[in-house]
């Protein structure tokens, strides 16, 4: 799988950072597919942060990622882009990341983490069928 998807979340979009954060990907030799802006349903945002219905923070996180438009993009690379997309974001824990990383360089807080990006080959299959369903990954 050589395709991620990615979330600059409403935080990102509101302070501005697209440019910077598409930049990184763009230097590291990836391609940017099919991006475009879009205010996450509530409806969407329950099928994609489907594994975290029964914690604490799910209506946050919910009524977070719906607040404004989330610029959201499909990343192309070598196989495994998830995963390189991954290291490149740091962890979920702005406070936990290096500097150097998306989140150690954009992010303090766990809950506006300014980034999501697929956490496995199987997780990027799955929400670009959600946010892009006629995206032929063939
Ligand atoms: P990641 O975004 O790094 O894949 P997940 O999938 O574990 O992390 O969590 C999804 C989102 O839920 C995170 N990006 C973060 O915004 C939020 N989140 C995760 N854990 C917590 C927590 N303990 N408290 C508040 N928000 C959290």
């Amino acid at each position: 799988m050589n395709k991620t998807l990615v979330i600059i979340k409403p935080d990102g979009v509101e302070r501005s950072l697209i440019g910077r954060i598409v930049s990184r990907f763009e230097d590291r030799g990836f391609k940017i597919l099919k991006g475009r802006f879009e205010t996450i349903s509530t409806e969407l945002a329950n099928k994609h942060y489907a594994e975290h219905a029964d914690k604490p923070f799910f209506n946050e996180l919910v009524s977070f990622i719906t607040r404004s438009p989330s610029f959201v993009f499909v990343v192309e690379g070598p196989e495994e882009t998830w995963s390189i997309v991954r290291s490149m974001m740091g962890k979920t824990n702005p406070a936990e990341s290096p500097s150097g990383t998306i989140r150690g360089d954009f992010a303090t807080e766990l809950s506006e983490n300014v980034i999501h990006g697929s956490d496995s080959a199987e997780s990027a299959v799955r929400e670009i069928g959600i946010f892009f369903p006629d995206f032929n990954l063939d």
